[in-house]
């Protein structure tokens, strides 16, 4: 990996625009505005550039979006000079992708690594935002711009004694960097989400002993993950054009979207027959390109449901193990759907065990484990905490950020989690949160798609300033209302609002409860703020 050079603590303390995060939003914002001539500081807690994939360098991390559509578009060089090596490329790979794009934009030299953002105040009176950093830092900026990510803020389960236990204990997206050395060692994973999953498939192939302690099952599809040569390289890098506009208006940014059938025009035999052919194509076609009924209507949920709980069936030796694996409360694809290379089969080897702990669970660590509420303890080397985020909110939350009379962001958040387009705060000025709740960068869009779309509405926005001389855009408060409602009534037409998971809030305790992702459609998300753009920006005060 290229190393930092320097620490990219630009000159000064005054700037255009403060960019939190140097991951597949931040690096772009950077080279957008620093395009437009404005002077711009980066900051992140990482070492070097990365984001998500800096973070989350767990064994078996993986991209779960086609890499020939997960890049940035707007350089024909970055498209021509980037190799893929495989359709669903790990961790390491992507990350080399954003160190490659950062080298070749001349990036670092902008960004201060190891500095996390520790406070921002809006003033009024010089209509700028002052920044406050962990090294001790106060930085001004008339835009402060979060491309903090909205799966970046970890979340650490409650139960007590961490420091008692005499292994390691690594959570997923702060795994250590040099790796843990898990050879025959006794290792237990805590969760079962795309990241648990993930995880499970890989180290079942080295742990000595692997406890699985799960709480929900996972409806997960099978990859199908072909590695590529010159010939298949060389037709996505002609037909990149092709694919950017694509993605740009598909339902989930995809280079795929939802059937074009309903589900009640065909036949049973002929559903079927559809659901094989898209569950064939190893990808997230299978959830986010199938019949739309599948996300809206119960009785077809459940038809698909019980269709893939056959597909889990049929994978696991032992009948009994196989129940437990499947989900039963809630419907596919209503909670993120996985994709897996390996992980039911894991659960057919000797050194690989389900421990439920819905109905019985995790208490607190011990010296040399973990304990159960029935008192049961596992004995363990490593435990690995695959237990997710505080998705959406909790990397802005995180930041104590004060907007207009000092209104804090964290404390609004905490009783009703409401935006513009996922992309500004009423009662923020000049605050702009790309990936920031209400959005479809939250959850259903092949990042690279949305980020890209959300960085250039901003980038946009504050060309538009500065023509006109102004000093400051907000949403007011009837556009927020305009928009969180029509968010919510797209969203309660969907089964997602009923399942508990990092979707709705209800992993975290205390969280209000909306769909943080916008499932309107990643086409028609980028209409609607196209027509802001083009109607000068109605429903903002621009000042
Ligand atoms: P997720 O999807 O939020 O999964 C977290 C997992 O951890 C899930 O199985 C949780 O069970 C489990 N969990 C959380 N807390 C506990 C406690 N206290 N005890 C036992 N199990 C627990 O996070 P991921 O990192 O897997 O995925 C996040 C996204 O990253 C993913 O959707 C992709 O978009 C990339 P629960 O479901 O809460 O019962």
């Amino acid at each position: 990996m290229t190393q930092a050079k320097g620490n990219g603590a630009g000159a000064g303390t005054d700037f255009d625009a403060v960019v939190v995060g140097a991951g597949v939003a931040g690096l772009y914002q950077l080279h957008k505005l620093r395009e437009m001539g404005l002077k711009v500081q980066s900051i992140d807690a990482a070492s070097d550039v990365g984001g998500t994939w800096y973070w989350n360098c767990y064994p078996g991390a993986r991209v779960d979006s086609q890499s020939y559509i997960y890049q940035y578009w707007f350089s024909d060089e970055l498209v021509n000079e980037w190799n893929w090596s495989e359709r669903f490329p790990g961790q390491p790979e992507t990350e080399r992708y954003l160190n490659f794009v950062a080298d070749k934009l001349d990036l670092r030299k902008d960004i201060r690594f190891n500095t996390r953002v520790t406070g921002a105040e809006w003033d009024e009176a010089a209509a700028r935002w002052t920044i406050r950093t962990d090294k001790g830092d106060t930085l001004t900026a008339q835009f402060f711009i979060s491309c903090a990510g909205m799966l970046s803020a970890p979340k650490v389960p409650p139960f007590p004694g961490h420091e008692k236990f005499k292994g390691i204990i690594a959570h997923t997206a702060r795994y250590p960097r040099e790796g843990i050395d898990l050879k025959g060692k006794r290792v237990g994973v805590v969760g079962t989400g795309a990241t648990g999953i993930q995880v499970i498939q890989t180290v079942a192939k080295e742990a000595g002993e692997l406890k699985v302690f799960q709480r929900t099952p996972q409806y997960a599809v099978p990859m199908r993950n072909p590695k590529y040569n010159d010939a298949d390289r060389a037709q996505f890098k002609a037909k990149a054009h092709e694919l950017e506009n694509l993605v740009n208006h598909t339902f989930a940014g995809f280079d795929f979207d939802v059937l074009p059938e309903s589900w009640y025009d065909l036949t049973p035999e002929q559903r079927r027959a559809k659901l094989e052919e898209i569950w064939a194509d190893g990808s997230l076609s299978f959830w986010v390109g199938s019949f739309p009924e599948v996300l809206t209507d119960e009785k077809v949920g459940e038809e698909v449901s019980e269709w893939v709980r056959e597909k889990i069936r049929a994978r696991i030796d032992d009948p009994e193990l196989a129940e437990k694996l499947v989900p039963y409360h809630y419907s596919f694809g209503t909670y993120r759907v996985p994709l897996e290379n390996g992980f039911y089969d894991a659960f057919n080897q000797d050194n690989v065990e389900l421990v439920e702990v819905k109905e019985n669970p995790i208490e607190c660590f011990t010296e040399t484990g973990l304990k159960l509420a029935s008192g049961e303890e596992y004995e363990l080397d490593v435990v690995i905490l695959a237990t997710g985020f505080d998705a959406g909110t909790g990397a802005l939350t995180r930041m104590d950020i004060h907007g207009r009379n000092g209104v804090s962001l964290t404390e609004e958040w905490s009783k009703d989690i409401r935006s513009t387009l996922g992309l500004q705060v009423s009662g923020f000025p000049n605050l702009f949160t790309v990936a920031g709740p209400l959005a479809p960068s939250t959850a259903f869009c092949n990042m690279t798609t949305c980020l890209q779309q959300q960085v250039d509405w901003v980038t946009d926005c504050i060309a538009y300033l500065r023509d006109k001389h102004a000093k400051s855009i907000e949403p007011t408060v009837e556009k927020q209302d305009e928009w969180v409602e029509h968010h919510d009534e797209v969203a309660n037409a969907t089964l997602l609002v009923r399942t508990n998971s990092w979707y709705t809030g209800a992993n975290i305790e205390g969280k209000p409860r909306r769909l943080l992702s916008y499932i309107g459609g990643v086409g028609h998300y980028r209409q609607v703020c196209d027509d802001i753009k083009a109607s000068g920006y109605q429903g903002f005060s621009i000042a």
